[in-house]
């Protein structure tokens, strides 16, 4: 189930470098094939697919509602309350309701999913998520056949977000796709990172997770999925048009307006490391590219 796609990295694609070191060395004493064997490993290891730390996952974030540095999430996001948690489902659904997070959770096969996640503003990393496809969620209430798009808002609490008193943004955070996105087998909504529940400054208790797309399409703490006819708002987009697109498919040929797109900088990998190629769909092209088939990509952007 985890391992269907082929550029879904799992726990073996992204060993760590120090256990694939222990290996070959390991493996020097063994046959020759054995260290042939090993070396993809290290080829591997050297394009940085390890994932990075918990500790690099949870300390450098975006998440506005909790202020707009990058660590003034894992600083202020302790002051959501996230026990109870409810989910509202509407829209274009054959069982709309109010859903609490357990009884989601309960419905939900969770698994890890190793992905690649790149930010607009050209930095990355690798996170091993726990969460489960949005699909069986939408599945399960029932979609009804004239939806078209998904759209997501997250948690407005003026009490527990310090960051919504400034007005970077219009509040509530929201966020959309389209239906044929939102069903793909890759997107999910994430309930964990290296198997313990998802922190608070990383979207808790569920967050969205589109590998494909820019860092910002993936809504933190969800409180309502919609079923719609028509392209719902989505904040950047809103905030500046002409710089975030409603897409926002990775796409190292499409730049910014105020920077280049073709390549990022691995968080966690040393001041003097060298920026990496960002990948079209951020890597995830097989899987994803015939979503967008006929359509200009500087266009829809
Ligand atoms: N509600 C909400 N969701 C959000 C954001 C935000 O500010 N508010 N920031 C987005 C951006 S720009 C990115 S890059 C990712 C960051 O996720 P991470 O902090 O878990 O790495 O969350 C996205 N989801
Ligand atoms: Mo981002």
């Amino acid at each position: 189930m985890a391992h269907r796609w082929k550029n879904t990295l799992t726990a073996q694609d992204v060993t760590p470098y120090s256990a694939f070191l222990n290996r070959r060395q390991l493996m020097t004493g063994l046959a020759a094939g054995g260290i042939a064997g090993a070396l993809p490993r290290s080829a591997a290891a050297q394009n940085s697919l390890e994932p990075n730390t918990f500790e690099e996952i949870t300390n450098y974030c975006n998440y506005y509602e909790f202020g707009t540095g990058k660590e003034d999430p894992a600083r202020n996001a302790h002051r959501l309350t996230i026990d109870p948690w409810t989910v509202r489902i509407d829209g274009l659904v054959d069982k709309p309701g109010d859903y609490s997070f357990a009884d989601i959770l309960s419905q939900m096969t969770v698994e890890e999913r190793i992905y690649r996640f790149r930010c607009v503003e050209a930095w990355s990393m690798v996170i091993p998520w726990n969460g489960f496809e949005l699909a069986d969620l939408l599945n399960w209430v029932g979609v009804q056949s004239n939806a078209k798009y998904v759209a997501f808002e997250t948690a407005l609490r003026p009490d527990e977000m310090p960051g919504v008193s400034s007005r970077v943004l219009d509040w509530p955070y929201v966020e959309g796709l389209r239906i044929d996105e939102a069903m793909h087998p890759l997107t999910m909504m994430a309930t964990g990172i290296y198997g313990k529940d998802i922190p608070k400054q990383n979207g808790a208790p569920m967050r969205l997770v589109v590998p494909w797309k820019y860092g910002f399409k993936s809504i933190k703490s969800v409180v309502r999925i919609s079923l719609v006819e028509e392209e719902p708002p989505a904040s950047w987009n809103v905030a500046n048009p002409r710089e975030y697109g409603f897409y926002s498919n990775v796409n190292p040929e499409v730049d910014h307006p105020r920077w280049s797109q073709a390549t990022e900088r691995r968080i966690g990998s040393g001041l003097f490391a060298k920026r990496e190629p960002t990948l079209m769909f951020n890597g995830y092209e097989e899987e994803v590219a015939g979503l967008y088939d006929g359509m200009d990509l500087r266009t829809f952007f």
